[in-house]
């Protein structure tokens, strides 16, 4: 995949670039049970929904590019994610919103949580992923289920947030009528998080 968007021109105003891949967590890292772990999806839907670790390997499966940016200021180009596509799964038909649905918050294990609108959610640029640059996810970064959402280049219809907005350890997805403000975004954090707007803290 190439891009006509020269390295500088990706990166947003106050971001530098970095060639690792920094770990940023609030607390502990959960172990995973292949045999207990479950995946919820309720709210605004016309069926709440639980998947085991089996289900989630059954589903639609695709791979994208995406330029990570975190709040901290690093920014790490062309990343290579492997998942599941939330709009794929509403095409689909596997989940079944209702029409007030507007916005989702992400559960992640030890009750980390954010919330995005739904159409920044069901843009191509965020993934439910499994596997990061080919492999499965390391633990410390969100193994086995992360959200994951970035910038694809040339893709300026689609909102850039930053990588705050996808949970590590994910576990479960509320669908809403309502917003309402994740962990970060109720400790300080900017509750849209464009990073073309540097929209890194309210108030
Ligand atoms: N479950 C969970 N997910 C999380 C966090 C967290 O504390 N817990 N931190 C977020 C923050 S602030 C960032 S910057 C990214 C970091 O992802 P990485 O560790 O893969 O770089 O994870 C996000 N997802
Ligand atoms: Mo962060």
């Amino acid at each position: 995949m190439t891009s006509s968007a020269s390295e500088a021109q990706r990166l947003p105003p106050g971001q530098k670039l970095t060639d690792g891949f920094p770990a940023l967590h609030y607390g502990r890292i959960p172990t995973f049970n292949p045999a207990t772990w479950d995946f919820r999806i309720w709210g605004a839907v016309e069926a709440p929904i639980v998947w085991t670790w089996d289900q989630i390997l059954e589903l639609p499966r695709v791979k994208i590019r995406l330029d990570l940016h975190c709040v901290t200021t690093w920014s790490k180009l062309d990343t290579e994610w492997e998942g599941i596509s939330p709009k794929a799964l509403v095409e689909q038909g596997l989940i079944r919103l209702t029409p007030g649905a507007r916005f989702v918050m992400q559960h992640a294990d030890f009750g980390y949580t954010t919330n995005l609108p739904l159409d920044v959610f069901l843009g191509e640029n965020f993934l439910l992923a499994t596997h990061f640059a080919g492999e499965p996810l390391t633990p410390e970064h969100g193994y086995p289920l992360r959200g994951v959402i970035g910038a694809i280049p040339d893709r300026r219809d689609l909102k850039d947030v930053y990588l705050w907005k996808g949970a590590k350890w994910l576990r479960g997805l509320e669908f809403m009528k309502e917003d309402r403000l994740g962990f970060w975004e109720a400790n300080g954090y900017h509750n849209q998080g464009d990073v073309w707007k540097e929209q890194r803290h309210s108030g």
